[in-house]
């Protein structure tokens, strides 16, 4: 194997992720708003070292910011705000459509594709210590995103115990 190679690997898949003291986010992205859309969901993949709570997010790009989760009720999926958001230790928790989100209100503007959006993540450990970890969610189109909703969608109703 090519040692040098592996090493730009490495390098390369750092530079991709945002670490904070034992928090790390990756992926992050918001769907690309509809002519006239004030709301926008981002979403992310969050792992705390050791077991902590997403608390607040705040963004420029918006008035309000949310953490959101989705849950069917009956057989109509309904979504709430919640105040914080388990991390367990070592544990990837995975916002995505269908699930959990950060909702974004009153967007300051619409919201294109390939822009960026600053994201601020305000972790608490279970020493009620906060640290904040700034992210910038890529803004994607919502053509391309949409099939994974439903799919997401689908696979929620097949969820037990939620
Ligand atoms: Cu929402």
């Amino acid at each position: 194997m090519n040692t040098r190679k592996v090493t730009a690997f490495i390098l390369g898949m750092g530079a991709s992720l945002t670490a904070y003291a034992g928090v790390t986010v990756t992926d992050a992205w918001v769907k690309a708003t509809a002519p006239g859309q004030t709301t926008a969901a981002a979403y992310l993949q969050i792992k705390s070292d050791t077991a902590a709570k997403l608390v607040s997010v705040s963004s420029p790009a918006a008035k309000l910011a949310q953490i959101h989760e989705m849950k069917m009720s009956g057989n109509v999926m309904q979504m709430r705000a919640i105040d914080s958001l388990d991390l367990p230790a070592d544990k990837t928790v995975e916002l995505k459509p269908g699930g959990y989100h950060i909702m974004l209100s009153q967007l300051a503007q619409p919201l294109k594709e390939g822009t960026t959006v600053p994201l601020t993540l305000t972790v608490e450990g279970a020493d009620k210590k906060q640290q904040t970890v700034e992210v910038k969610a890529a803004v994607r189109s919502a053509m391309t995103t949409e099939h994974d909703d439903m799919k997401d969608m689908g696979d929620m109703k097949g969820m037990k115990g939620m």
